[in-house]
């Protein structure tokens, strides 16, 4: 075997986890890690702050199964916190790596820019909010640690954090043990009784329904939930936060169950089912309709990532995929499909010439536009929450709707174009969440990306309106249609008409021009009948 430092080994065992982007900022703690990772052939995205890596990185590994981003110490390592936290949340495996000051200048001069309380202070916060913390202060451990953190991420699906002090690097490292990454098998006995009882039920159920949730995608089975409906005829409803889990133009797709936040059909379909299949669903309270689901817990079966539950029986120690396996085995009584509702296409109302664009409109045409090659990055807001009726493909829809931190589709969007570049971005964001990360697309268009960006500019926080407002909910209006000019790069467009959409909407097909910005100017006070639902509920929560 050649012979490794520590840096190379990181790199090396990065590679073969199928990375091929890495995506920062640079500082002097980690300039020569940088060099090496250009020199081993793997391309530094710099973006234009760090948060932007963080959630660039996101994308990526949301749709390659591992993203990497590389900052320096402190400064860099802290802006990072929001976008890895939610990473964490929304199990996302990211490597974070941080320089950091090298172990012999510490010992000489205590304190060293970038510096906070001491020398494991940035450790101590990315403890919080990782699956593994390591520094690489050692030679005889490092490649062990490299290994061991590696694997915590892809099983656990969540960050990880290596620190790498800067006089470590060319360090030879030694790789002592494998790490085993083969991940707990399920126990014989309690997977045959949770199959046994499941599939009892789903035969005996008149109406049985399966709700997809992000576990499924989070842990690669979508072929298998996708199987598994097709041969019982069982229809399958997605939630937002496992939107993408499935092609909603499937036979079998019924649509995105969000308590009394869904359509009435999809709504009664699934709470009236005397047997409900939760596929890998976490009960946040955004995919339960701000709690408003109404689900009889001992009609349901519930599996997720460790452990099944029917009814009120649980069943500890059996995997999501044996579980989903076996249940495909399972010979189910014949069923059709009939009478199973599908997600209504919304209808054209005839506009004229001066007819003012809305929200509706807005998502009618894009549900129109979109095709099998995009994939639609959304902010959370009304742009995540009106694409709620947006039929999506698999593996074609991204959104934070959990930890819902804004600014994540922008960049979000320069990582996803990177890791999967046969798919084209089509950004959706507010006008707020915009200010605070829209300057990626100066990394878009440094990098030879396009996506297509629109930029629902409602005069501020529309969000946050009907639950509490002031003059905090607004904002500056940007003329965001003049970004080209001010990056040179790029093509943008202030959208007034549905019909100005229409023909933008035409324009945004032609590729090979960089990013196209679409700033689709809303009345005030417009808004989603999914938003308004939403604001609802969170305001009644506010108030009480
Ligand atoms: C990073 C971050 N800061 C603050 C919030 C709280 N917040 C939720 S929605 C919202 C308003 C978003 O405004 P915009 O992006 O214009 O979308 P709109 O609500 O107008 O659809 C805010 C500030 C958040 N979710 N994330
Ligand atoms: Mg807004």
């Amino acid at each position: 075997m050649a012979e490794h430092t520590i840096g190379t080994y990181l790199i090396d065992q990065l590679a073969a986890h199928g990375v091929q982007h890495v995506f920062g900022v640079p500082g002097d703690y980690v300039l020569r890690f940088y060099q090496l990772l250009e020199q081993r052939g793997l391309p530094i995205i710099n973006t234009c702050d760090e948060q932007g890596a963080g959630f660039a990185a996101d994308a990526y590994a949301r749709l390659r199964g591992l993203g990497v981003v590389c900052i320096t110490y402190g400064v860099g390592g802290l802006k990072l916190t929001n976008a890895i936290a939610q990473a964490f949340a929304e199990r996302v495996p990211v490597v974070v790596i941080s320089g950091a000051p090298g172990l012999g200048e510490r010992r000489a001069h205590p304190l060293l820019h970038h510096s906070v309380r001491d020398a494991t202070s940035q450790l101590r916060v990315f403890e919080q909010i990782t699956e593994a913390a390591v520094v690489l202060d050692d030679p005889v451990t490092a490649a062990y640690e490299i290994d061991r953190a590696l694997s915590a991420a892809l099983q656990a699906k969540r960050p990880i954090y290596i620190e790498l002090p800067r006089d470590m690097l060319s360090v030879p490292a030694v790789p002592l043990l494998a790490v085993d990454p083969v991940p707990p098998a399920s126990d014989p006995g309690s997977l045959d009784e949770a199959v046994r009882e499941a599939a009892a039920r789903l035969s005996a159920a008149e109406r049985p329904v399966i709700v997809a949730g992000v576990e499924l995608h989070r842990f690669g089975h979508q072929d298998l939930v996708a199987d598994l409906a097709r041969r019982s005829n069982i229809p399958v409803a997605d939630t937002m936060l496992g939107k993408s889990v499935i092609g909603e133009h499937e036979p079998f797709y019924l649509g995105l169950y969000q308590g009394a936040m869904s359509h009435d059909e999809v709504r009664d379909y699934v709470e009236g089912s005397d047997c409900v299949l939760l596929l890998g669903v976490w009960p946040t309270d955004v995919d339960l309709g701000v709690f408003t689901a109404r689900l009889d817990p001992s009609l349901c079966i519930a599996a997720c990532d460790e452990q099944v539950s029917v009814g009120y029986h649980g069943y500890a120690r059996v995997r999501l995929a044996d579980f989903l396996i076996r249940l495909c085995a399972v010979a189910f009584p014949p069923r059709t499909l009939d009478g199973v509702p599908h997600p209504p296409v919304p209808a054209r109302t005839p506009c004229g010439p001066d007819d003012r664009i809305t929200v509706t409109e807005l998502y009618r045409q894009l549900g129109a536009f979109l095709t099998t090659d995009m994939v639609v990055i959304a902010d959370p807001g009304d742009a995540m929450f009106a694409a709620a009726d947006l039929l999506t493909g698999r593996n074609e829809f991204l959104a934070p709707s959990y930890y819902l931190s804004l600014g994540y589709a922008v960049p979000g969007a320069v990582g996803a174009q990177l890791a999967c570049p046969a798919l084209r971005p089509l950004i959706l964001v507010g006008d707020g969440a915009f200010q605070m990360t829209g300057m990626e697309l100066s990394t878009a268009a440094r990098f030879g990306l396009d996506p297509i960006v629109i930029v629902l500019n409602n005069g501020g926080y529309a969000t946050e309106r009907p639950i509490l407002d002031g003059t905090f909910n607004d904002i500056l209006p940007w003329r965001y249609s003049r970004l080209p000019e001010l990056l040179g790069a790029g093509r943008a467009v202030a959208v007034d008409t549905a019909c100005q959409l229409e023909a933008a909407l035409a324009a945004a097909r032609d590729r090979g021009r960089g990013f196209y910005l679409l700033e689709i100017r809303l009345s005030a006070g417009d808004m989603s009948p999914a938003l308004r639902r939403l604001t609802a509920q969170l305001a009644a929560q506010t108030a009480a």
